[in-house]
């Protein structure tokens, strides 16, 4: 379908070597993108690369820490001369580290807004400079029911996913008269490698995301691909700062007890 189709557009996904990312990228890809995608990791990118490109999708790979501006704004000139530009961005890569703030340390607390939240920022404020000159652009910044609540020993995360909430918002409004849509998606709980340690089999934590979760499930990565597609695409050329909540309904209740 013409609304949604991603023909002729290049995505480029940070961190989207595996887990969240990988998944959206893949949807985007579905629906006719080129793809970009940034990691750390070379052992990880080279299988990413295999992957997308198993399944047919053009995919490119380039190394770098979206932290670390100097090297950010670098690879994104570089990129935009191999692809012939940028027309999505989808700020995903992102950490998290699970300590209680009473002896968390700061440079954790740090670290983690550094990637969660700077560079969502460094990569957005290098990107939309190709998108303004064009005409349009679709920014996505891959938020977290931690954007909306607090949890035991995730400080950090919650403060940067908040943040980066509000910075959707923010660039929203900055970049909304230049036809550029700037919006979020807030997974819920996912099976993914991020939250593999939570959800190990006798572990209550993942009883409680069960029960919590009017779907009464974990997310599967796929469940993010329509909302990719959908926020990447002239579908929501209308759709400026909004976090697009993919939950199966955990922000929409407040929980039960445990007799129901
Ligand atoms: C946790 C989880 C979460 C999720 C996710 C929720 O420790 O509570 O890891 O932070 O990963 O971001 O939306
Ligand atoms: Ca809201």
């Amino acid at each position: 379908m013409e609304l949604f189709s991603l023909k002729n557009k290049t995505a480029l996904i940070t961190g989207g070597t595996h887990g969240l990312g990988m998944a959206m990228a893949e949807g985007l890809a579905k629906a006719g993108a080129k793809l970009v995608i940034t990691g750390t990791t070379p052992q990880k990118m080279e299988d990413a690369l295999a992957h997308y490109h198993s399944k047919g999708y053009d995919a490119k790979g380039y190394l770098f820490d979206v932290t670390n501006e100097t090297d950010a704004a670098k690879y994104v000139a570089q990129i935009t001369e191999e692809t012939g530009g940028i027309h999505i961005l989808v700020n995903n890569a992102g950490i998290i580290k699970r300590e209680l703030a009473l002896t968390m340390p700061v440079a954790d607390f740090r670290k983690v807004v550094d990637v969660d939240l700077v560079g969502p920022f460094i990569m957005s404020q290098l990107v939309v400079k190709q998108m303004i000159e064009r005409g349009s652009g679709k920014i996505i910044n891959i938020c977290s029911m931690m954007s909306e609540l607090g949890r035991n020993s995730v400080s950090a995360y919650a403060a940067a996913k908040g943040g980066l909430k509000m910075l959707t918002q923010n660039l929203a409004t900055e970049w909304a008269k230049y036809n550029i849509q700037v919006n979020g998606i807030g997974p819920g709980y996912f099976a993914t490698s991020q939250t593999e340690p939570i959800r190990v089999d006798g572990n209550p934590f993942n009883e409680f995301i069960i029960s919590r979760t009017p779907a009464g499930r974990w997310g599967n990565p796929e469940d993010l691909e329509g909302t990719a597609v959908f926020l990447a695409s002239k579908a929501s050329d209308f759709v400026n700062g909004q976090v697009v909540y993919v939950d199966g309904g955990i922000l929409a209740t407040i929980g039960k007890p445990s007799n129901e």
